[in-house]
C-alpha cells in the first residue's frame, strides 16, 4: 500500500458497521491487504446488538479495493427479533412472533475526505 499524508492524494473516508461476529475476520482481512482503521465498540439501533464500527482511510483509488475486503469477509444473516420489545408495550401480546430480519454483510458510508493530517 502506499498512502501519501497531509493531502497529497485524494482519500476517501468509509464508516462501515461490522456484525461482532464478524469481526475479527474484517480485521484480519484489512491488515493483510495494509489498510489502516480504527474500531468503535457500537451498538444496533434496532436489534440493540454489539456490533463494530471502523474508520478506514483510504486513497481513493483504493475504494473498490477495500470494499472488496469487506464485501468477502462479512456476511449477512437472518436474525429474529420480537416487536414490538416488551419492555415498550408489556400488554401488545403474549405470544408475539419474532420477525425475521436480514443483517448485513456491512453498512457502509463512504465520504469524500476534504483534508488529512497526521503528524
Ligand atoms: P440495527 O439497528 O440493530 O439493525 C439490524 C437490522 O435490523 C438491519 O440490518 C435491518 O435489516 C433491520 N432494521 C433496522 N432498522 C429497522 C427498522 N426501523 N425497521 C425494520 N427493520 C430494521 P442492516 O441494515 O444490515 O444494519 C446493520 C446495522 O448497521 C444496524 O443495526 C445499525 O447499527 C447500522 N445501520 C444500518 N443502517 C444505518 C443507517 N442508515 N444509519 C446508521 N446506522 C445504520
Amino acid at each position: 500500500m502506499n498512502l501519501l499524508y497531509n493531502g497529497a492524494k485524494a482519500m476517501k473516508l468509509l464508516i462501515a458497521i461490522i456484525q461482532e461476529r464478524d469481526r475479527r475476520r474484517v480485521e484480519e482481512a484489512l491488515s493483510v491487504e495494509g489498510f489502516f482503521f480504527t474500531k468503535i465498540a457500537s451498538t444496533g439501533g434496532f436489534l440493540r446488538d454489539g456490533n463494530v464500527t471502523m474508520l478506514l482511510g483510504v486513497e481513493s483509488e483504493q475504494l473498490e479495493q477495500v470494499l472488496g475486503v469487506l464485501r468477502e469477509s462479512s456476511e449477512a444473516r437472518d436474525q429474529y427479533v420480537s416487536l414490538p420489545p416488551p419492555d415498550v408495550m408489556p400488554s401488545a401480546g403474549l405470544m408475539q412472533a419474532p420477525v425475521k430480519v436480514t443483517v448485513g454483510g456491512a453498512v457502509v458510508f463512504v465520504m469524500d475526505v476534504e483534508r488529512f493530517e497526521r503528524w
